[in-house]
C-alpha cells in the first residue's frame, strides 16, 4: 500500500466518523427537544404528548397550558397526538378555546365521543391557510379548563 492510498483511506475514515457523529447529534437533539422534523416533501411533523391535564413536546415535559406551536401559512403540517395519560384525550386546532369549537382546516385528532385512548396515538395532516393566533385544545368536556390547551400560531 503506498502513501497516497493510506492517506485516502485515513481521510475517508475521518469523513465517515464526522458524518456518523453529526447524525448522532441530530438524533440526540430530537430526543432532547421533542420530535419535530420536516421530511423531504416539506411536511412538518409535530408530535404532541398529552396527559392529565396538559400537553408537551416530550412525555417528560408536559405543561398546562402546553407549549406554543408555530407553523407557517401554506405549510403542510402533520400533528400527531400520543396519549401518555390514563384518560382518553383529543387534540383539535380551533379559533376559540371552547370544547365544542369547530376544528380549523380539519385539524382534529379524535372527537369527544371517539377520543384517543390511553397509550393510543393518531395524527392528522392539514395546511393552515390563514395567519393568526389560534389554539389547540382537548375537546373532551372540561379538559380545556383543566389545562389541556396551548397556543397555535400560524405565521403569514
Ligand atoms: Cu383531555
Amino acid at each position: 500500500m503506498n502513501q497516497k492510498t493510506t492517506t485516502a483511506i485515513v481521510v475517508s475514515l475521518v469523513l465517515i466518523s464526522v458524518v456518523v457523529a453529526v447524525i448522532s447529534l441530530i438524533q440526540l437533539q430530537n430526543i432532547l427537544h421533542g420530535t419535530e422534523h420536516k421530511d423531504e416533501k416539506g411536511t412538518r411533523t409535530i408530535t404532541v404528548y398529552g396527559n392529565e391535564y396538559g400537553y408537551g413536546l416530550t412525555p417528560a415535559q408536559i405543561t398546562s397550558p402546553g407549549p406554543t406551536i408555530t407553523v407557517k401559512v401554506g405549510e403542510k403540517v402533520t400533528l400527531r397526538l400520543i396519549n401518555v395519560g390514563e384518560l382518553p384525550h383529543t387534540l383539535a386546532v380551533v379559533s376559540e378555546r371552547r370544547f365544542d369549537a369547530r376544528a380549523l382546516w380539519g385539524a382534529e385528532i379524535g372527537k369527544p365521543n371517539i377520543p384517543i385512548q390511553p397509550r393510543g396515538s393518531a395524527s392528522v395532516t392539514f395546511i393552515p391557510d390563514r395567519p393568526g393566533t389560534y389554539y389547540y385544545v382537548c375537546t373532551v368536556p372540561a379538559h380545556i379548563e383543566l389545562g389541556m390547551w396551548g397556543l397555535f400560531i400560524v405565521e403569514g
